[in-house]
């Protein structure tokens, strides 16, 4: 049967960010070397935390980590929008929440395309954080023009990508030769292109504009931006960054450090100022260069139920109250310090977060659970009690509004910093994207809700076994 032959998303999505990351290192080789120090601190990190491992193993969660990274890109047009949705569809990923950055003086709004289910984030969580360019926040009229004028002449998918598309949805799936070739051609969308596209003297007019704007206007398609591999311990690779000659920027975005990690916390390198060639109006090719790609690494705990990210976000816009992280670092130390006394209200044991509805937990039976016979009208704290169910943190799978500007920012440069009148427009983007974007609360909890009956159901199967 032909159904048979077609290859998983699971699979193809896993290629697809194997070949994403071997491309990537050869280009920025920068992003290898982190990928060494990455895997060695979580290397370290597990060998000093046998607990760690071991509920990392239990929960199936322990050889996805050194696979795992996210990636991101930046979209010129709906229509580049919508046929993006379509690839990474055939990978398994879908679009899940919107991203407001106007509020951080950056003119795109955004969405994370990612697997969904449990199990398919197991095999490769892998998720691109995609962002669409909004030139209704350019003020000069004849300048947004002529950059729609230039994006709407490129083509940023190849044939075979768009041919393979409509063939994978047309049947279902692809074989896997047709799969091979689909990574392979959907790869070239993300490639670097030393060739502008625009004159030497629009470019200038682009990056005046906005430096986001020229990235994403001036070039044939939505290079990768950075990829971002994930550590158990961002504070040690931060701190050891130097001696890789690597300097990160001056803070983590995110939550303080905690023995239970919460959300996600991130730091990058500054991107790199790469050689571009611009064509001339006389045809002619002019050497210039370009300041894009860069570094970044992540470190992700549980997710935060909608009660424990208010508190989130209040306890994080208190700290900035008091001090607003400077882009130069130089008041590093005193923001943290003002991070970590904010966040002291949030409890640090899993128990605790638990007992205030604040995280996402996967419940399972333990050893004793498994063999027991339980009356399984008790309540789960009941069973948790008695020592027949337990439970582990969902990982969140998402990004953070406040760190992603942070991120965006520390790139851009602070002079490119901007005031733009907040103006999310979800609605937009979704009717550009041409669907709906998920809502990540209703997928953890059903997550967690999956997991709990699944423990009551074994637990009522072993009694009627006895
Ligand atoms: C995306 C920045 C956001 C993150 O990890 O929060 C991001 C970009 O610079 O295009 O990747
Ligand atoms: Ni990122």
């Amino acid at each position: 049967m032909k159904e048979n032959s077609f290859v998983s998303t699971d699979l193809i999505r896993s290629a697809f960010s194997a070949a994403m990351s071997a491309m990537y290192r050869a280009e920025v080789p920068a992003y290898g070397t982190l990928m060494e120090l990455v895997g060695k601190v979580n290397a370290e990190t597990l060998a000093a935390d046998p607990d760690m491992q071991a509920r990392l193993e239990d929960t199936d969660s322990l050889e996805r980590i050194s696979e795992e990274r996210h990636g991101a890109i930046r979209l010129g047009t709906p229509a580049e929008l919508s046929m993006m949705r379509r690839v990474f569809a055939i990978m398994g990923m879908f679009p899940v929440g919107y991203y407001d950055l106007s509020t951080a003086g950056v003119p795109v709004h955004s969405t994370a395309f990612r697997p969904v289910g449990d199990l398919s984030l197991k095999k490769n969580p892998f998720r691109v954080f995609t962002s669409l360019l909004r030139l209704d926040l350019i003020a000069d009229e004849a300048l947004r023009n002529e950059a729609e004028q230039v994006l709407s002449n490129r083509q940023i998918f190849t044939a075979g990508a768009i041919a393979l598309t409509e063939k994978a949805e047309r049947e279902g799936g692809l074989n896997k030769a047709d799969a091979e070739r689909f990574v392979a051609e959907a790869l070239e969308t993300f490639r670097w292109h030393d060739k502008a596209n625009v004159s030497p003297e629009m470019y200038h007019r682009l990056h005046d504009a906005h430096r986001l704007i020229a990235d994403v206007v001036s070039f044939k398609g939505p290079h990768i931006n950075h990829l971002t591999p994930r550590t158990l311990d961002i504070d040690a690779v931060q701190a050891r960054m130097p001696d890789y000659d690597i300097s990160p920027k001056a803070t983590i975005e995110g939550p303080p450090t905690r023995k239970c990690a919460i959300l996600l916390r991130q730091t990058s390198f500054k991107a790199l100022e790469e050689p571009v060639a611009f064509q001339a109006e006389d045809g002619s090719w002019q050497e210039g260069s370009h300041t894009a790609r860069f570094g970044e690494i992540e470190q992700r705990g549980i997710a935060l139920t909608p009660k424990g990210r208010a508190l989130y976000d209040e306890l994080l816009n208190a700290s900035r109250r008091i001090v607003r992280p400077a882009a130069d670092g130089s008041n590093a130390a005193e923001y943290e310090k003002a991070l970590a006394d904010a966040f002291i209200p949030f409890p640090d044991s899993w128990a605790g977060i638990r007992a205030e509805g604040l995280g996402y937990f996967a419940y399972s039976l333990t050893a004793k659970g498994r063999k027991a016979k339980a009356d399984t009208t008790k309540s789960l704290d009941s069973l948790i009690e008695d020592g027949l169910v337990q439970f582990d943190p969902i990982v969140y799978e998402d990004f953070l509004p406040v760190s992603a500007a942070g991120i965006f920012q520390s790139n851009l440069g602070d002079e490119a910093a901007q005031e733009f009148v907040a103006s999310p427009n979800q609605q937009r983007f979704e009717h550009d994207l041409g669907a709906r974007v998920l809502n990540e609360f209703d997928h953890y909890a059903g997550i967690e809700h999956a997991s709990i009956a699944d423990c009551r159901q074994m637990l009522s199967s072993a009694e009627a076994a006895e």
